[in-house]
């Protein structure tokens, strides 16, 4: 039986990158007095570093190797914790809106009563403020576990943050479905069986997708509907509780099991 869908945040909740998290880390890199400036295109790339320490580590190392290996970690450290509070204060702003279906399809799930998770490599702060201000009042109550970069230092592709998810629900990974938008997420679930429907997003639609049971240009709404890159067709142009059953009786059960 279908029980529990596990969603990625970045990419797949909102389109939170180019104009939330890229924002974010260049007004700290401003208030730090560093020249440093990630324009949309440089950030496509440092996005193959997943976690936002990670890539201002990664771009310290091939950007600006002036600094001297032993403040580097600090830096990083430092300048990630002040990114975090201009990404918090940006989304209480309304600078990140969910993306079509998404508040859609938790609200029937929840309703129905399946199970809700998120399995994400942002920081946990993130989450709460996307969530408090997306989602109805109490909308943080309808996840019965919620996997950030706290629970899981191994970024994704690792598997671990599903892992972690996957172990507080106590469920078969065979009875969940991962939402992801980009490769490595991808990978990550699949790397534990978790059947994953990917919706593409301008950063992430010239990956491989290979292994995804569904790629699909967003979740669809009833008026607008999906457009279907990849994968098993949609039966009313959107992704809903009934299009998961079907798919988990046709496809996930069948060829996952022993
Ligand atoms: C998302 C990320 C995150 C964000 C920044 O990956 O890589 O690092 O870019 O968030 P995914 P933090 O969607 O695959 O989970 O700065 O909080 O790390
Ligand atoms: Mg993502």
């Amino acid at each position: 039986m279908l029980k529990a869908l596990i969603f990625d945040i970045d990419g797949t909740f909102a389109d939170t990158e180019r104009d939330g998290h890229r924002v974010a880390f260049n007004r700290a890199f401003a208030d730090a007095g560093l020249d440093w400036n990630w324009d949309e295109a440089r950030y496509g790339e440092l996005l193959s570093v997943t976690g936002g320490r990670e890539r201002i580590l990664h771009f310290i190392e091939s950007d600006a190797s002036q600094i001297e290996p032993e403040r580097r970690d600090a830096l990083a450290r430092d300048l990630h914790a002040r990114k975090t509070e201009h990404y918090v204060r940006m989304v209480a702003h309304g600078a990140v809106r969910l993306r079509p279906g998404v508040a859609r399809l938790l609200t029937e799930a929840h309703a129905v009563g399946l199970t809700l998770a998120i399995a994400t490599t942002t920081s946990r702060a993130n989450i709460d403020a996307l969530l408090a201000h997306t989602l109805p009042p109490g909308a943080l109550d309808w996840f019965a576990s919620i996997g950030a970069a706290e629970d899981a230092p191994r970024k994704k592709p690792d598997p671990q943050v599903y892992r972690f998810v996957l172990d507080a629900l106590g469920v078969d990974p065979r009875d969940c479905f991962a939402f992801e938008d980009s490769a490595a997420g991808l990978r990550s679930a699949r790397a534990l069986g978790i059947p994953t429907i990917v919706t593409l997003n301008d950063y992430t639609r010239d990956q491989d997708f290979n292994g995804a049971l569904s790629v699909l240009s967003d979740l669809g709404e009833p008026l607008v509907p999906a457009k279907v890159i990849a994968g098993a067709p949609l039966q009313r142009g959107m992704i809903d509780v009934k299009q998961l059953r079907r798919w988990h009786a046709q496809y996930a059960l069948n060829s996952t099991r022993p």
